[in-house]
């Protein structure tokens, strides 16, 4: 053997999806990850993280074989007793209480679209217990459906064409490293950015204008900047008349809002409003990249659809340089995960973010067994003492893996799953990037481990059930990217240079000015759904702090906390708030509120302001973590989405101070 360069790309959960060469030795050891040159938009730079996997795929904690819970001890047992122990389980309870007693929860462990066949496989079964709703993006993702008809995010490249970029509520210095570039060419082309976030993150160091927002004042800041462009008639009133449903009775409304309840609810001072109405009316094109941290709240689609409706009266949708960048879902319904429409109506659906609550008062039947994949849900769904005394009333439950998480020590069996390096698979991005990228298989599987298409076979094998189709993961794969293929995805490159353009993406979003929405136009949000959100958005409550969760540039969620050992995670006050309360950097203290408590490391940092504080999420339980102890497990207005940016504790020193 020779060493060898293969081609692969990234699966984690980001917006970059990069393409990486991966080095082989001669032993068909991994040698080296590095970014694809020849790779359009991430130019042959791949983030610590993506570097990361080479540790990760050798990691001695990574698990090498299937282990059963055996009187709270852990013991290796052979994949033959592991599928038997599981298929005769699903039979005894399906038989006993009915298929909805058997429940899946996976989430976004890994992008690689065979890892959708665990939701087909379920449908096979039939009846049986799934999720529906986000703990990501999906009140962002609701509202642009109902706004535009789709979520659909401009090329990368035309950012060349704006004269102002508003970065609204994303962090990319930490979070789409990509696009920083991107923002950094439109600045030396002469183009204003600016930040409007509650935290002056590291992406403000790249903008010449910072705008402090209150959390949840988004709704109020879109209709106060709206509101002043209406009244100056700097608007794009030919836009608006023809190409939008609903703009008479949002325009009458925000003329009849008072402009400074509208910049108290936001924060942002009147002078800042007219300035960003200036910004988007006179130097355009605008272009506005919206977050997700900013839909974690209980009106965190009105929010959204402000910005939108926003974007649309200055005239920055369908050009150009504009665009109100949330996503790019174009290739939502384009991926047929479900070639052979296997229909599950029998199904029973629980929501996501209320996990805990609904588990525990599922009596018709209770769920006895679950089953998870490419999720750790105990450290990242809302709510987490309530996630786990839920877990704890399931008799049985499985977690494939590649490492022993909060959740898989919560389970009864383990399985080892494969890492991308030793696999086959196709990501199709849906954040940012208009690539698709292929995952070449590097190396050989680690010890025991399995690629769950192979454990679905073997357990359909099991469990009888005939009608699951029996492919290899190359035929899935030709059948779920057909409807791309038909539109012109072009596979052979796909196969030889790692990447391809995906065809479905546009350049410029709407540039026909015909929406995916029924009405065909532009649809403003309803007076009243806006009226609901400036009138509860931001409600204070008894305590005295928020907290904001930040994801990190070291981690994806918690896959890299991994390796924390054994450290508090930080949380941050401003420096007033630390005088106050007598806290100086480095002490431990407490956070606490009726959903929980944790401990952590106290920060001081001049990013945040008065009564409120922020900290990085994805911390392990076992490392001390676990800071969704403190959130609580609401639903957003529309889109199903968690809302743990909602989030109010108080704090204190601990006693060892
Ligand atoms: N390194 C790294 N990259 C990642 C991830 C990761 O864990 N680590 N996660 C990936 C995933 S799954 C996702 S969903 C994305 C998320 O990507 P981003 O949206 O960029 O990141 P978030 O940290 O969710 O939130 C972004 C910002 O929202 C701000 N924010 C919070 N509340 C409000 C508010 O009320 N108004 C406004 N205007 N801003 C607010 C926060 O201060 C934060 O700066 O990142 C992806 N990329
Ligand atoms: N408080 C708070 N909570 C949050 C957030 C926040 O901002 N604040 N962010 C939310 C967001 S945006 C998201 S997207 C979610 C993420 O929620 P999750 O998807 O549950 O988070 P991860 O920590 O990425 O956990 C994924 C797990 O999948 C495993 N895994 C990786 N690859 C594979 C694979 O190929 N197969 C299998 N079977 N497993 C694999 C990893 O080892 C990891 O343990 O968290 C949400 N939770
Ligand atoms: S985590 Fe994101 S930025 Fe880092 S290598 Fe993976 S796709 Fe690229
Ligand atoms: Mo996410």
């Amino acid at each position: 053997m020779t060493i060898m360069k293969h081609l692969t790309t990234c699966p984690l959960d980001c917006f970059d999806c990069c393409s990486i060469v991966a080095t082989v030795g001669e032993n068909g050891e991994l040698l080296k990850l590095e970014g694809n040159s020849e790779h359009p938009i991430t130019k042959g730079f791949i983030c610590e993280k993506g570097r990361k996997h080479l540790e990760r795929v050798y990691h001695p904690a990574r698990l090498k074989y299937p282990m059963k819970k055996s009187n709270g001890e852990w013991q290796r047992i052979s994949w033959d007793e592991a599928l038997g122990t599981i298929s005769d389980k699903m039979k005894q309870y399906m038989s006993e209480y009915g298929h909805k007693s058997i429940c899946l929860y996976s989430y976004s462990g890994s992008a690689g679209l065979l890892k959708n066949i665990e939701d087909l496989f379920f449908d096979y079964i039939g009846g049986t217990t799934k999720f529906y709703g986000s703990i990501c993006w999906g009140a962002g993702t609701a509202a642009q459906q109902m706004d535009f008809g789709k979520a659909m995010g401009h090329n990368p490249e035309d950012m060349a064409n704006s004269k102002t970029v508003i970065i609204w509520g994303r962090n990319p210095a930490e979070t789409n490293i990509h696009l920083m570039s991107y923002l950094k060419k439109a600045k030396e082309h002469g183009a204003e950015l600016i930040l409007i976030d509650p935290l002056q993150t590291a992406t403000a160091s790249i903008c010449s204008r910072y705008i402090r927002v209150k959390p949840e004042g988004d709704a109020a800041l879109a209709c106060a900047i709206a509101k002043h462009a209406i009244e100056t008639s700097s608007y794009a009133a030919d836009f608006v008349e023809s190409c939008t449903a609903g703009h008479k009775e949002i325009i009458h409304y925000l003329k009849c809002i008072s402009m400074e309840e509208l910049s108290q609810l936001s924060g942002v001072s009147a002078e800042d409003i007219a300035m960003l109405a200036g910004k988007l009316t006179k130097d355009k094109p605008a272009a506005v990249y919206i977050g997700y941290g900013l839909q974690r709240y209980p009106y965190g689609g009105a929010a959204v659809r402000c910005i939108d409706m926003l974007m649309a009266i200055t005239g920055n949708i369908g050009i150009a340089g504009g665009g109100a960048n949330y996503s790019n879902g174009a290739s939502s319904g384009c991926i047929n995960t479900n070639p052979f429409g296997v229909t599950d109506e029998g199904a029973r659906l629980i929501n996501r973010a209320g996990f805990g609550r609904s588990v525990r008062t599922l009596t018709d039947p209770p769920i006895k067994l679950l089953f998870i994949s490419r999720a750790n849900p105990v450290v990242q769904l809302p709510n987490t003492n309530d996630v786990i005394s839920a877990m704890e009333s399931i008799e049985f439950k499985i977690t494939l893996e590649h490492f022993m998480t909060d959740t898989a020590k919560l389970s009864d069996l383990v399985l080892p799953v494969t890492y991308f390096l030793e696999e086959e698979d196709v990501v199709v991005p849906g954040m940012w990037s208009h690539y698709a990228g292929r995952i070449g298989k590097c190396v050989e599987r680690y010890y025991e481990a399995r690629h769950e298409l192979d454990i679905y076979n073997e357990l359909a094998e099991r469990l009888g059930i005939k009608e699951f189709p029996r492919l290899t993961g190359e035929e899935w794969l030709q059948l779920m990217l057909k409807p791309l293929v038909d539109k012109g995805l072009n596979l052979d490159e796909l196969r030889e240079k790692g990447f391809t353009r995906n065809p479905i993406s546009v350049d410029i979003p709407w540039n026909e000015r015909k929406f995916a929405t029924a009405s065909g136009k532009f649809e403003m949000i309803k007076v009243d759904d806006l009226k609901r959100c400036i009138k509860n958005s931001g409600r204070q409550n008894n305590y005295k702090y928020r907290l904001i969760f930040a994801h990190t540039r070291k981690s994806l969620h918690s896959q890299h906390m991994l390796d924390a050992g054994e450290v508090l995670p930080a949380v941050y006050l401003s420096p007033a708030d630390a005088e106050a309360e007598k806290i100086s950097a480095g002490e431990t203290v407490e956070l606490f509120n009726n959903n929980g408590s944790i401990e952590a490391v106290a920060g001081i940092s001049r990013s945040t302001d008065r009564n409120t504080m922020y900290m990085e999420e994805g911390w392990w339980i076992a490392n001390g973590g676990g800071v969704n102890r403190l959130t609580a497990d609401g639903i957003s207005d529309i889109g199903n989405q968690g809302i743990m940016n909602h989030c109010f504790c108080d704090i204190r020193k601990t006693r060892g101070n």
